[in-house]
């Protein structure tokens, strides 16, 4: 099983879009391994995009991440990295199929509400950054009824 993490950047906590957004993974399938909502330090937000740190977007991409709260999630199961970011869609959400949640809901890529890891080592370093503390034990009861 894998890990992935998934951010719901500041835009898309203030346009009420948590449960909506939230609601695209779980009914797939993922199961919540660790979820909070919070502010963003300008420390957090720089090393999380630390290998975009030479874009000229950079400072604004942090000062948007730090703008309000985010809600922080870690989601687990069968290749959850790469269906994740299925899930959420292209960068640019003008090029992101209907169906997908930035597709779906947004239009501009410095706008484009949710984040989601890239690469499974990338997800390993994102989820020890943004949970410390660790992850929540939790296998639900329908997981049979999602995996043979
Ligand atoms: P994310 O990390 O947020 O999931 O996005 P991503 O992998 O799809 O795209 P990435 O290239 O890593 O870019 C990170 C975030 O930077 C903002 N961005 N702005 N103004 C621009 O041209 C531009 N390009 C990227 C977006 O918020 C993007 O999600």
């Amino acid at each position: 099983m894998e890990t992935t993490f998934v951010m719901i950047k500041p835009d898309g906590v203030q346009r009420g879009l948590v449960t909506k957004i939230l609601e695209r993974f779980l009914a797939k399938g993922y199961t919540l391994r660790g979820l909070k909502m919070m502010n963003v330090s300008k420390q957090l937000a720089e090393t999380h995009y630390s290998d975009l740190s030479a874009k000229p977007f950079f400072g604004g991409l942090v000062e948007y991440i730090c703008s309000g709260p985010v809600v922080a999630i870690v989601l687990e199961g069968k290749a959850a990295v790469s269906q994740g970011r299925a899930l959420i869609g292209a960068t640019n959400p003008l090029v992101s199929a209907p169906g997908t949640i930035r597709g779906d809901f947004c239009i501009e890529v410095g706008r484009n509400i949710v984040h989601g890891s890239d690469s499974v080592e990338s997800a390993q370093r994102e989820i020890g950054l943004w949970f410390p503390e660790g992850l929540v034990d939790h296998t639900p009861v329908a997981q049979p009824w999602i995996y043979e």
